[in-house]
Formats: C-alpha cells, structure tokens, sequence
C-alpha cells in the first residue's frame, strides 16, 4: 500500500530557471493543506525548488504509487508535465493523474487529446480538488465532480463550474514547506489576501480564470484574517519579508480602499516589523494610501503600467491614462517607493511613435526591469485577446510571424548589446537597478534602437507590429524581414 493518497507536484522548468521562479507555489500549498485538513495523506514536491530533475521525479512517484498524482501546469512548465506523464504511464503506473492551474484550464481540450491524463480539474480549484481525492480513494464515481474536464469515448466533456469560493477567510494557511529551500534565492514567504481583480483588461487571463464561475471578480479576505496569517507565517519561517501574490492588492471603490488601510492599520496596531510587496494598478495609487502603506512595511510595488500611449491602453481596456500613469510613478517616487512598471512595448497596434514614447517613459524610471522593454503582447490563452487556440506547446502561425519580428528586435537591435549590458552586472536582469548602467545602456540599446526606427521609419511609416498581427499578410512579412536585414547589414 502506498504511504501517501496523493503526491501534488510542481514539475521541473525546462527553460532556464531565474531566482524569480523560486517564489513558492501558493496554489499547490493551498491544494496541500485543505487535502490534510480533509484527512488524506498528502505528499507535496516542488520538483523546481528542490532541483529534482524529471526521470527521478517520475521514479519518485513509480516508486511511491499513490491513488492520485497531481501536477500545477503553467505554460513553461507544460512540456516537462507532459514527458513525466507519458513516462508514468509507459512504466505503468495506474493511479489518476490530474492537472491543474490555467494553462491546464485554457487548454483543456489540447492537454487531454495530447496526454495521458485522467482529468483537469479547471479554474479555482479548491473544493473540486478534495472532492475529486474522495471519490478517487474511494473508488467511486469522480466524473460528476464539479470543475472537470475529461475525455469520454474520445470527446472532452467538461463539468458545470462551482461558484467561487464565498469566504476566503475560511481557507486554511497554505502550505510553505519549500519555503527554507527557496529562501537561498527568493526570501519572501508569499501570502494572497485576495483572488480575482475587477478590472477586464483584455490582454490579462485573471478576468478568464475567475470570471466563468459565479461570484464577484475580486474577493478580499479580512484585513484579520491576513494579519494573522502574516503574523504566524513570518514567526514560524523566522522571516520578515512577505511577497503579496494577489493580482491586485486593492479592491474596487472606496471599499476596496479602506480595506487596504484596514490592513495597514492592523500591522501596525500589532507592530508587526515587516516589509512587503504589493501588485496594483496605477488608478488605485494615491498620495494618502500609499503614505500609510509604507509606514505599514510597504518596499515595493509591481504596477501594471503597460504603455503611455491612450489610445493602446483603450485598445487593451485598461481604463487607465498616460497621465494616470505618470502621476501614479510621481507619487510613489516621491514617497520612496519602489517601483516596478509592467510594460507591453509591442503590441498590435504600436505604432513606432508609441514605442518611442514608452522608451522615453522607461528611461525615466528610477528602477526598471530591463526585461520589461522586450516584452510583446502575448497570445496566451485565457485573455480576451486571445486570437486562436493553438496546439499545445506550438505557436501558430500568427505567432510565429510575431515571435520572429521580436526575435529580431532582440537580435539586430538590441539583444547584443543587452546581454553585453547585463554581463558582470546582474545574474538574472531582475530589479537591476537602472541607475547602474544607466549610460551603458542608454548608448547601446537606445541608440540602436532609434536608429532602428530611424530606418523604418525613413523607408515606410508603417506599424510593424499592427500590421502583421491584423493582416498576417505574407508580402508585409517579407518587406519589415527585408528592413530588419538593412539594419543589421548597415551595422556590420
Ligand atoms: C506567483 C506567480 C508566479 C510565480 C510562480 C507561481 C507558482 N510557483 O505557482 C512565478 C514567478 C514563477 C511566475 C511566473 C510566471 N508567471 Co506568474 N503569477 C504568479 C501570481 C502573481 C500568483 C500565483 C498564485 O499564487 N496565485 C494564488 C493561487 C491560490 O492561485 P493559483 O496559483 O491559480 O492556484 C489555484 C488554481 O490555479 C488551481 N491549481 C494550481 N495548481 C494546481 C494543480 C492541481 C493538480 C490542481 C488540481 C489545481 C491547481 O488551484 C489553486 C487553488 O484554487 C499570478 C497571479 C495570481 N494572483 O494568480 C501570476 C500569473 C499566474 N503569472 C502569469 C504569467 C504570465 C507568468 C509568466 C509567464 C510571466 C512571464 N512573462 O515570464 C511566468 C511563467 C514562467 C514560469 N516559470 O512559470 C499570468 C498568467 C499565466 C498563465 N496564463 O499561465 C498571471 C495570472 C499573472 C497575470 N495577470 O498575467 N508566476
Ligand atoms: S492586468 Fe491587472 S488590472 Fe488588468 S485585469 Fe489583470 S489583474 Fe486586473
């Protein structure tokens, strides 16, 4: 008999692993957690934290032979889930396998006609999850169970949804077991005092994830409730860093407000010696909130700036301004807090003008993650953008069109010069503090690039971007390939 009823596992990363992808994974701890407290014995692998490479995580779990194995499947690490699966099965393994998380839930259809896997148990996870284990050791009947998708004689039939989760307050503490083994490279314990957001922007999948089950977008746990998790986590862990994982920290309205300065002034009242980190949108920014979240431990803010450009952020339904951008970076430069902006620099309707004015912006931050600049609007599934399903782990054609425009961004115009950048400076590029190479790569980035656009823009004013996404047309492939190529000779 099998020591454990479930192994939940966080699979290995096949692409290069940054300090970033330490950070815990606060839905597997949650997963953990509420299956113990229902009673079943639950072993929990961060095959990623704990180094653990494939073929052994595959003979670990051979080895054990749960009822059930569960993997978290995000994008990058779907192609590692897919390999130990199909080892699973080839070497026999009879439990259930089961994924989860948003890549599992957005491409359900994909997943299940291209692996062998029992079941998706799709969006908020939580009581479906324990549901599901029930039945499994049970050995009853699990496909009633609410939230999954599955295969029947060939078809993928997917389950009505359970509303979402009423009381967040509920939820027990999630497990941090990898913590101390993560802490070497990512040493903030992470705490979600809310799930969902308000907002529908529409290159986000928060709105796709939470949206088809009833329930209001955001939920907010108590600022007690948060307070007290804080407090007991930080004790046992002997830490006093707390990464917020919410999507957006702040509620809507006035409500979403004060319950923000509820929690602040619960840390303080508790004088708890903490500082934390919080993701918000640039609207939610006021001098007076952010004053007092600072006094509560308040360091760093990751904002969702996306561009400067009105009539991009109309297109995404950000609902946000250049001018609420600008003022939102003002007030947290001028009470001290850093800040992190989430830039989209090419998206499908950036025009070179738009590009520039996001340089300019981005050169102006005091703290700026370089990795930002070279980020496209990705086709990812879940987002309201979302063109087109495409087979699992390929890239459509649109997208490949895409991948190489930004391919040879990197290349010809400013790949070189960033690594060159970066060598010696940071491990990773992560927080690298602009102010440090501030003139390296202002010379050779920025001007690159400007000649760049220079070139196309004297060759055609088109909107390379725009223009392949919208058309996808062969001849417009064919003529920006041939003026990446001008650029690239006229530098040799
Ligand atoms: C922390 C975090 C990370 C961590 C990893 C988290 C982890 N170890 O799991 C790191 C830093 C590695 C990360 C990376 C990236 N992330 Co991230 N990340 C988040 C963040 C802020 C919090 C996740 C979290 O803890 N949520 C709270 C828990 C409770 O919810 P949950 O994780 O969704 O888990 C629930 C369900 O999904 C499900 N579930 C999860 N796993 C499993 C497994 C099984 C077996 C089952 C049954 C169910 C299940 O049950 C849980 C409870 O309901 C989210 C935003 C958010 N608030 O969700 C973005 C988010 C998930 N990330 C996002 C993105 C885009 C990325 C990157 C691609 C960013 C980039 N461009 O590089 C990379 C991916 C690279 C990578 N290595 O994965 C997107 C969406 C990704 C997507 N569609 O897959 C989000 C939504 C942010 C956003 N608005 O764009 N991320
Ligand atoms: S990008 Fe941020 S503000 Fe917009 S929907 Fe996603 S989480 Fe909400």
């Amino acid at each position: 008999m099998s020591k454990s009823d479930a192994i939940l596992v966080r699979p290995p990363q096949d692409i290069t692993v940054t300090d970033y992808d330490f950070v815990e994974s606060l839905g597997l701890g949650y997963l953990v957690t509420e299956a113990r407290s229902a009673g079943f014995r639950v072993e929990y692998i961060d095959a990623l934290i704990g180094g653990i490479a494939k073929q052994e995580l595959a003979e670990e779990i051979l080895r054990s032979n749960p009822p059930l194995v569960g993997f978290s499947v995000m994008e990058p690490w779907y192609s590692a889930v897919a390999e130990i699966c199909r080892t699973l099965k080839r070497e026999g393994y009879e439990g259930h396998i089961v994924l989860g998380n948003q890549y599992a839930t957005f491409l359900a259809d994909e997943v299940l006609t291209d692996i062998p896997i029992d079941c998706i148990v799709s969006y908020e996870a939580d009581e479906s999850f324990i549901d599901l284990l029930n039945c499994v050791t049970l050995k009853s009947d699990w496909r009633n169970v609410q939230n999954l998708a599955f295969l029947a004689t060939g078809r993928v039939v997917k389950n009505p949804l359970k509303p979402l989760i009423k009381d967040l307050d509920k939820l027990p503490i999630p497990s941090h077991e990898w913590f101390e083994k993560a802490r070497d490279r990512y040493p903030s314990i992470s705490v979600a005092g809310s799930r969902g957001c308000y907002a529908k922007c529409r290159f986000c999948t928060i709105p796709g994830f939470y949206g088809p089950q009833k329930g209001p977008g955001w939920r907010g746990r108590s600022p007690e409730s948060i307070v007290d998790e804080i407090e007991s986590v930080t004790r046992e862990h002997q830490t006093f860093n707390v990464t917020f994982v919410d999507e957006n920290f702040f509620g809507p309205g006035t409500k979403g407000k004060e319950r923000v300065k509820a929690i602040c002034r619960e840390i303080l009242t508790r004088g708890l010696d903490i500082t934390f980190s919080i993701d918000c949108r640039p609207d939610d920014v006021s001098y007076e909130i952010f004053k007092l979240l600072k006094k509560a431990g308040l360091r760093t803010v990751f904002m969702g700036v996306e561009t400067v450009s009105d009539r991009e952020l109309e297109y995404y339904g950000k609902s946000t301004s250049r001018v609420v951008n600008e003022k939102a970076v003002s007030i947290l430069n001028e009470i001290d807090i850093d800040v992190l902006c989430g830039f989209i620099p090419f998206g499908p309707i950036s025009t070179l003008d738009d590009i520039e004015a996001n340089l300019d912006f981005a050169f102006n931050l005091d703290n700026l993650d370089i990795f930002e600049l070279f980020r496209r609007l990705e086709n990812r599934p879940g987002m309201a953008l979302y063109s087109r399903s495409s087979p699992c782990g390929r890239n459509t054609d649109t997208e490949l069109l895409y991948d190489f425009l930004q391919e040879n961004f990197r290349k010809y115009i400013s790949g070189g010069a960033l690594i060159r950048t970066l060598d010696g400076v940071s491990d990773n590029g992560y927080n690298t503090r602009i102010a440090d190479i501030k003139n390296e790569f202002k010379a050779g980035i920025f001007r690159s690039f400007r000649e760049a656009i220079g070139i196309i823009r004297e060759k055609n004013d088109l909107t390379p971007f725009g223009m392949i996404v919208r058309e996808r047309s062969e001849n417009i492939y064919e003529k920006i390939k041939g003026l990446y190529t001008e650029v690239e000779e006229s530098r040799s």
